[in-house]
């Protein structure tokens, strides 16, 4: 019989690069939400990938960039920390967008080459979104450059979104792994707990309904949640709260019709997560400066 291999990987990268979207790839399921804005992710989502010969728990973080506000420096702290439960890194990058821009690369990576090399754990560099690569031929530029910066590390091009090359990932990732016993049950798929994970739905919907800025001076969260198992419904209130108050009304929109729309949203995907009726309360409130704020960040899980 051969040895079952079991650890932790840190998924690390700028924001945007897609280390979420790659976890529900992998998953098969919904853990980490994904939106087109960068900082989409505030904390380490765990997500459990197991087969028969090893079980891989991903640690997904939040984009290093180089911080400014103390919420974001809780991001990036929060993607560091995960590195000291790690046996190894998939170093995260945007190929279509370095490609096009190859002076980005550099600069994104200055916040982080220093403290992963530092790390001394083993790593592979994930070049994703390769779908949108165009034309090819600069992908292979792309991979001489890294394998110039990175000599005789494993480079592997990706789509999360299609799923190509992520055999290719995983199988690289067994070799960093220790030879131990199974650390979670087989079928469990993260270890979230299931209310953060209907507070970030709601997040995630704000996040796509909301221009620009908007989003980030947004939290969420669960003030109420009753199970009714006999009628199967759920009731969930939620606060969405804003360190602005001239960005409440542009949440809940002319008529209340963003609210409606993101609470919609997010009802439609708490019901599969739930496996049950939802009944969803969304209320707005303002608290200013929460995004400086550190024990409410603390509330919320946050640092
Ligand atoms: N075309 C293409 N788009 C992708 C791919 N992977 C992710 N995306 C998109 O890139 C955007 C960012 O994806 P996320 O998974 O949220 O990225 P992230 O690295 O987790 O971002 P942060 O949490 O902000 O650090 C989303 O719009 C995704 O749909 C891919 O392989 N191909
Ligand atoms: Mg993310």
């Amino acid at each position: 019989m051969t040895s079952f291999h079991s650890g932790f990987i840190a998924l690390i990268g700028p924001p945007n690069a897609g280390k979420s979207t790659f976890l529900n790839k992998v998953l098969g399921e919904k853990i980490a939400i994904v939106s087109p804005k960068p900082q989409t992710t505030r904390t380490s989502i765990t997500g459990i990938y197991t087969t028969r010969e090893s079980q891989i728990v991903f640690l997904d973080t939040p984009g290093i960039h180089t911080a400014r506000t103390k919420l974001n420096r809780l991001l990036v702290d929060a993607a560091w920390r995960s590195l000291g439960d790690a046996h190894g890194v998939v170093l995260f990058l945007d190929a279509a967008k370095y490609a096009q821009n190859i002076q980005a690369l550099e600069r994104d990576l200055r916040p982080m080459a220093a403290r992963l090399e530092k790390s001394g754990l083993p790593m592979v560099v994930a070049l994703n979104k390769t779908d949108a690569v165009k034309p090819k031929m600069l992908l292979l530029e792309l991979l001489d450059i890294c394998a110039q910066r990175w000599p005789g590390m494993d480079l592997v091009p990706i789509s999360a979104r299609t799923g190509d090359g992520l055999e290719q990932l995983l199988g690289s990732l067994q070799s960093f792994l220790p030879v131990t016993e199974i650390l979670y049950p087989e079928d469990q798929l993260s270890t979230l707990p299931i209310r953060f994970m209907a507070s970030e739905i709601i997040r995630e919907k704000l996040f796509l309904a909301l221009q620009q800025e908007l989003p980030y001076n947004i939290a969420v969260d669960i003030e109420e949640w009753e199970e009714n198992t006999e009628q199967g419904l759920v009731v969930i209130s939620a606060v969405i709260y804003t360190s602005k108050k001239s960005h409440k009304g542009i949440i809940i929109g002319q008529q209340g019709q963003t609210l409606k729309l993101v609470g919609q949203r997010a009802r439609q995907e708490l019901k599969t997560l739930l496996e049950s009726k939802v009944h969803l309360n969304l209320w707005v409130k303002v608290r200013e400066g929460w995004t400086e704020d550190r024990h409410f960040l603390s509330t919320l899980g946050l640092g």
